[in-house]
């Protein structure tokens, strides 16, 4: 029954690659024009679609009794390391995989704004171990650069999807003039 379940969830993964590729098109001869970009996107939502079952290349669970407690950090690209967001103090509690999707919203007093469409930001994923003296978990990273979303069959989307390192996400951005 398990071996049935994981082949499923890999002909599931392959058709959202599939997706994905048809729907970031990368199409060269389409690129709009600099006047024609915005000039920067803010972020909204960070929806968790899936994410890897165990601990990176083991059979370990996340947490023993439980499912993980996942936050983010976000980090630009050549920033220092530079963390932009985290909600390490508000993990979003005992996900499981069967409960996802889960969703991470920017209601912040301010935006989280976005700016260097060129840049790539790292979304990294960790489970919250707090509570004990081990270390937080590393769950993975999804990283993404609006750029690659002003062009092609659907630019400036409101959402889209990156999976990476087994984690399944949903970006939602607002784009602005
Ligand atoms: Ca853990
Ligand atoms: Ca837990």
């Amino acid at each position: 029954m398990k071996h049935v379940m994981i082949k499923k969830n890999q002909i599931l993964k392959l058709v959202i690659l599939i997706i994905i590729l048809s729907a970031c098109n990368k199409n060269r001869e389409s690129v709009k024009s600099d006047s024609e970009v915005p000039p920067y996107g803010v972020l909204k939502e960070i929806k968790i679609l899936d994410y890897p079952e165990t601990e990176i290349g083991s059979l370990t669970p996340w947490d023993v009794e439980s499912p993980p407690d996942i936050y983010v950090n976000i980090i630009g690209e050549n920033t220092l390391n530079t963390i932009i967001y985290t909600n390490e103090g508000s993990p979003i509690a005992d996900i499981s995989r069967d409960s996802l999707p889960a969703s991470i919203y920017f209601d912040l007093p301010g935006e989280l704004r976005i700016p260097d469409l060129d840049r790539f930001y790292m979304v990294k994923f960790w489970d919250n171990d707090t509570g004990n003296d081990l270390p937080d978990d590393y769950m993975g990273v999804v990283s993404f650069r609006l750029i690659d979303c002003t062009y092609g069959d659907d630019p400036y989307p409101t959402q889209f999807k990156v999976l990476q390192s087994d984690f399944f996400v949903e970006f939602t951005i607002e784009w602005h003039n």
